[in-house]
């Protein structure tokens, strides 16, 4: 053996004992499991309940499960578009989300009743309905048609007509000819149209430019998004037409629930109500303290014939192909819940 091959040997030793040792060190880091990854979509804005609502569920749950998650927080659509996230989440591409009933209906026609207008009737009375047996069922369905559960309700807020030039609006005849902007799904226009508006398709992002430039005469939206949205910066009138109790779901991918331990599953459910109380409370408390804010900015507040706007946009649902899929009797144990 020359020198030079032994200089190789012992040369091709050390590294080898190197990256031995590189890997000694390394193995507890290895032998830890890898950190759940839970990407969040949302179309919401940063100053908006249900936008800030995600940091609380992190923060909950980076206390209760330390270092077991990896919580990524996509606001503004900026990971999936509006309205895309449930799809996006059977694929495999997203785990956690808030849909409405308007995403579910699309799906599960029958649920279309809560995309309705004037059904449910208050705060209190959207939690008891989906916090009780006509929510069970729902989320069941859902769990086993969509691939992604429901782990709670979130109040949207109640949604209001909000008008680029101010004029007298009573009743949905005073709505005809005005460009209503709703998000995009033939469930979302229908609502628009019941109300007497010509709806138009728009993403929660192009409104703001939508109101500024003209292209669309109003939106509708409550007050809380209203306000986050700056949409007051750009309109003139809120109609409180109070023609739908929104709300939202916050769902998790079932592939990423099956893979979590049942300890897991647990905290992020009890950490997504966390998220949900705090949105709700805040929400709800906002809403009531909204109108004064509004007129400060200049804005007209006005009130329409809320029982002749009622009675048009349920006569409408009840016309509509929509009401014949309804499950039997649904309607009445929603109205029963109290
Ligand atoms: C909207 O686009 O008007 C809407 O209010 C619809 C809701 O279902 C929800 O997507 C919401 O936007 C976004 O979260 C933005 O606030």
């Amino acid at each position: 053996m020359t020198s030079s091959m032994l200089r190789r040997g012992l040369m091709a030793g050390a590294s080898a004992a190197l990256l031995l040792g590189t890997l000694l060190n390394a193995t507890p880091a290895l032998a830890q499991s890898p950190k759940v990854l839970l990407r969040i979509s949302t179309p919401a804005v940063p100053d908006d309940w249900h936008a800030k609502m995600w940091t609380v569920f992190k923060d909950t749950l980076d206390k209760s499960a330390p270092g077991e998650f990896d919580v990524q927080i996509n606001l503004n659509a900026s990971l999936f578009k509006q309205g895309t996230e449930s799809a996006a989440m059977a694929r495999g591409n997203l785990e956690l989300s808030s849909i409405s009933a308007f995403d579910i209906a699309k799906l599960l026609p029958e649920f279309s009743v809560f995309t309705a207008g004037y059904i449910i009737r208050d705060p209190a009375h959207q939690q008891k309905v989906f916090n009780g047996p006509i929510g069970t069922e729902i989320f069941k369905t859902v769990s086993s048609k969509m691939e992604v559960t429901p782990l709670s309700t979130v109040y949207l807020g109640t949604r209001q007509v909000n008008l680029r030039e101010a004029r007298n609006v009573k009743t949905p005849a005073d709505l005809k000819g005005i460009k209503l902007r709703m998000p995009g799904s033939k469930e979302w226009l229908f609502l628009g149209e019941a109300l007497g508006a010509t709806a138009t398709p728009l993403a929660f992002g192009e409104v703001y430019l939508g109101l500024k430039t003209g292209t669309i005469d109003g939106q509708d939206n409550p007050l809380p998004s209203v306000r986050a949205a700056k949409f007051y910066e750009v309109t003139k009138q809120l109609v409180m037409t109070s023609h739908l109790v929104d709300g939202l779901f916050i769902v998790i991918s079932n592939k990423s629930l099956n893979a979590m331990t049942p300890a897991q599953r647990q905290k992020v459910k009890a950490a997504a109500e966390v998220a949900t109380a705090y949105n709700n409370e805040n929400r709800i408390k906002e809403e009531g303290q909204l109108v004064e804010f509004f007129r400060q900015q200049g804005l007209q507040v006005t009130t329409p014939d809320v029982d002749t706007f009622r009675k048009a946009v349920q006569a409408a649902y009840q016309n509509s192909d929509y009401a014949k899929v309804w499950p039997n009797g649904l309607i009445e144990r929603i109205n029963a819940t109290r």
